[in-house]
């Protein structure tokens, strides 16, 4: 019992008003492709370097309450000796880890994906909680085609996602459950709705199934938007009717909502998350970006150790426009 109140109040902190989620959570090969695109040579200690710059950014817990990490970085030091977890706590935020190993071919069902990494989970989540950890995350991706997301990929991928939170429920970490539908692809936004409404429904089935306690998960999913080819981008107001429809399935119990930003410039990001405070809901729309946050700070400081300053600079920046946009919740929504 002890384990689901510890749950509860870590995911009512990490979805403080006013304050969102920083996914530094790459794994190591979209990380070390990241910094060769930015002119930096990949090494565990350019990674180590980066993350420091991104978490050690001044006043960064105004708008940040945690930041999702990977496990690489969970096992690396401040450059003053401190264990990224401790350091990030000191600094007012609390640290997630990345637990799932990465989505794989799905045998029986060409062309889709289940993610994995379920085996042994509980040994990892007792050592990443000794380590310092206060939450995770599991991130399952579905991809819209004529014919998928099929309904086995949603029900393996699903079921994954339930077992995982059900884990780190009872090691007393709560579970952030990312079923993310891609943008990748022409469909419209209605088709995106449809899809991720389905996917929710198979994710709380299996949520429900396996009892994990909605007050104590944050629920990270896309927000409604048409593929990145469709030929028409619907407007901010669109998505976030679009994106609340889909939510509204979702009991009244659930800790919070924070959406992944899915490849959308930093600007429509922030501009879709401002329109969605204007709906009200029972739970908290928050933000856990992580493109949209932090490639500018990564373009801003290619490697550049006089750069630090400007790359802090600019992940400050965004995250305060989107801190800004979650504090006009109370003025957006109707009386
Ligand atoms: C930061 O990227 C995360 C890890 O991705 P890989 O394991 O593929 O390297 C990713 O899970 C991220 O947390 C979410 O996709 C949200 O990031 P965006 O950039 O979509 O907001």
């Amino acid at each position: 019992m002890w384990r689901m109140n510890t749950c509860r109040e870590i995911a009512a902190t990490l979805t403080t008003p006013g304050k969102g989620i920083l996914a530094a959570d790459e794994s190591i090969a979209t990380m070390s492709a990241r910094l060769e695109k930015a002119g930096v040579t990949p090494t565990a200690d350019s990674r180590r370097t980066y993350r420091e710059i991104l978490a050690s950014t001044p006043g960064l817990s105004d708008g940040v309450s945690g930041i999702i990490f990977c496990e690489e970085t969970l096992t690396q030091v401040f450059s003053d000796g401190r264990p990224f977890a401790q350091a990030v706590r000191d600094l007012g935020m609390l640290p997630g880890i990345k637990v799932d190993t990465g989505a794989k071919p799905c045998p029986g069902l060409a062309g889709e994906t289940v993610t994995e990494g379920l085996d042994g989970l509980p040994a990892r989540l007792a050592r990443y909680a000794q380590m310092g950890a206060a939450f995770a995350k599991w991130r399952a991706v579905f991809t819209i085609t004529e014919t998928t997301p099929t309904w086995a990929a949603m029900a393996c991928n699903a079921n994954a996602l339930a077992r995982y939170a059900a884990a780190c429920q009872e090691a007393g970490l709560v579970p952030i459950v990312e079923p993310e539908v891609l943008m990748t692809g022409s469909h419209s936004i209605a088709r995106c709705a449809e899809v991720t409404a389905s996917v929710h429904a198979a994710v709380r089935q299996q949520l429900s199934l396996l009892r994990v306690d909605l007050a104590g998960i944050v629920l990270k999913p896309n927000m409604v938007i048409e593929g990145e080819d469709h030929a028409i981008q619907a407007d901010a107001e669109q998505v976030a009717e679009a994106t609340v429809s889909v939510l509204r399935a979702w009991p009244a119990e659930l800790a919070g909502v924070a959406f992944l930003s899915g490849g959308q410039s930093p600007r429509r990001a922030t501009a879709n998350l401002t329109a969605l405070q204007a709906h009200r809901t029972p739970w908290p729309l928050t933000f856990s970006f992580g493109r949209a946050l932090v490639s500018p700070a990564l373009q801003a400081w290619r490697g550049d150790e006089t750069r630090v300053g400007a790359a802090q600079e600019a992940l400050a920046t965004h995250v305060a426009a989107n801190a800004a946009a979650l504090r006009l919740r109370g003025e957006l929504q109707p009386a």
